[in-house]
């Protein structure tokens, strides 16, 4: 055997017995590195004569072929058997919690107006939504509300530019928009929520540009103000939780409601917070103005393409903003579209923790 066949054996032997990939790279720089034996036997071939150079070639050809497939295949084993040792150490716990990162709320607003959709769900009426830039025949014309109404002025409503063709576009001042396209569209019977922001030129410390209204609506044959009583009752004892909300009636005036009602809850001061519940009249107690309602003007359902002395409907209509203050006891309006993450996280809700939104209608405790 020849010095060389000699340190190929040699470095074959211990790359088999070779454990990690440090000891096989040594073995590689050692035969086939710029200074490697293997390599100078190569450069060797430079200075033989041809027959010497034929003779000689194949072999070290072949020597170096050998190696370099033997530092692969070894490279290769000690790879798959480090990976082998972590596959079987490293186990993934997946019944492990998660790391807590930052997380939302629902705000209140959306919380409302989801417990406001459930409530009357149980009561068997749908969600309508429809365009917060509307035209002015749907905002105010259909609600029997004349050119020279008080409600139509600059101040009160955002106008957009415009546009010629006498088709002049705001945003929506009431949700009742909504609720003369339901009726165009579906025609009688109706039971319906429409639920949304709305839009009107006011602001300071109890008043936004911006808030949000649930306005309701039902048409069918012989609807008499004696349905809107119990539904607003119903309403209002699932969404605050008691049974003893007492409601007062006063008579009222809108154009798009004949007669109209305005709506009082008896409420008390606890611990410095209004509290919903009892009779407006009982000692410590006062009454609340909560929302507006009647049954809707004639001229309303002309309008809309119902016949009125076929069908009569009850609406009313109630800020959300205003039922979230005092359900969950805010005191300013103007913190509720602040943004500020710090009130969120006080006053919003767990999106994952809500076995129910609401007690429902009938299941008060
Ligand atoms: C209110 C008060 C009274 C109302 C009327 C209508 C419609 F489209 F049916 F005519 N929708 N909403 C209404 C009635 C709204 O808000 C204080």
């Amino acid at each position: 055997m020849t010095q060389n066949e000699q340190k190929l054996t040699d470095a074959l032997e211990r790359l088999q017995r070779a454990e990690d990939p440090a000891q096989v790279e040594a073995i590689r720089i050692e035969a086939l590195g710029k200074q490697g034996w293997l390599s100078a036997l190569m450069k060797t071939l430079g200075s033989m004569s041809p027959e010497e150079r034929t003779r000689e070639a194949p072999r070290i050809q072949e020597m170096r072929a050998t190696i370099a497939s033997a530092i692969d295949e070894r490279k290769a084993a000690l790879e798959a058997a480090a990976l082998e040792r972590r596959l079987q150490t490293e186990r993934l716990d997946l019944t492990l919690p998660a790391s807590d990162g930052p997380r939302g709320t629902v705000h209140p607003v959306s919380q409302v107006m989801d417990e406001l959709a459930e409530i009357f769900a149980d009561l068997g009426f749908a969600v309508a939504t429809g365009p917060e830039i509307e035209d002015d025949w749907h905002n105010f014309t259909a609600l029997n509300m004349a050119e020279t109404h008080p409600a139509r002025a600059m101040h009160d409503t955002f106008y957009f530019p415009d546009e010629g063709a006498g088709k002049r576009m705001l945003l929506r001042t009431h949700t009742s928009p909504v609720q003369i396209r339901s009726m165009m569209q579906n025609g009688a019977p109706i039971r319906i929520i429409a639920p949304g922001r709305v839009y009107r030129s006011d602001s300071d410390a109890t008043h936004t540009p911006m808030f949000h209204q649930v306005e309701g609506l039902v048409i069918d044959r012989g609807i008499h103000l004696g349905h809107l009583k119990w539904t607003l009752e119903t309403f209002l004892k699932a969404f605050f939780e008691r049974d003893d909300i007492v409601l007062r009636l006063r008579p009222s005036y809108f154009p798009f409601t004949e007669p109209s009602v305005e709506v009082d809850v008896g409420y008390s001061h606890q611990s410095g917070r209004r509290v919903v519940g009892g009779s407006g009249d009982a000692e410590g107690h006062d009454w609340m103005e909560l929302l507006g309602s009647g049954m809707v003007n004639r001229r309303v359902l002309e309008f809309a393409g119902v016949d009125p002395d076929e069908y009569q409907g009850f609406a009313f209509g109630v800020g959300v903003d205003r039922l979230a203050m005092l359900k969950y006891g805010m005191n300013d309006l103007r913190a509720f579209f602040d943004g500020d993450n710090r009130w969120l996280q006080h006053y919003g809700f767990s999106a994952f923790d809500q076995p129910t939104l609401s007690a429902g209608v009938g299941a008060r405790p």
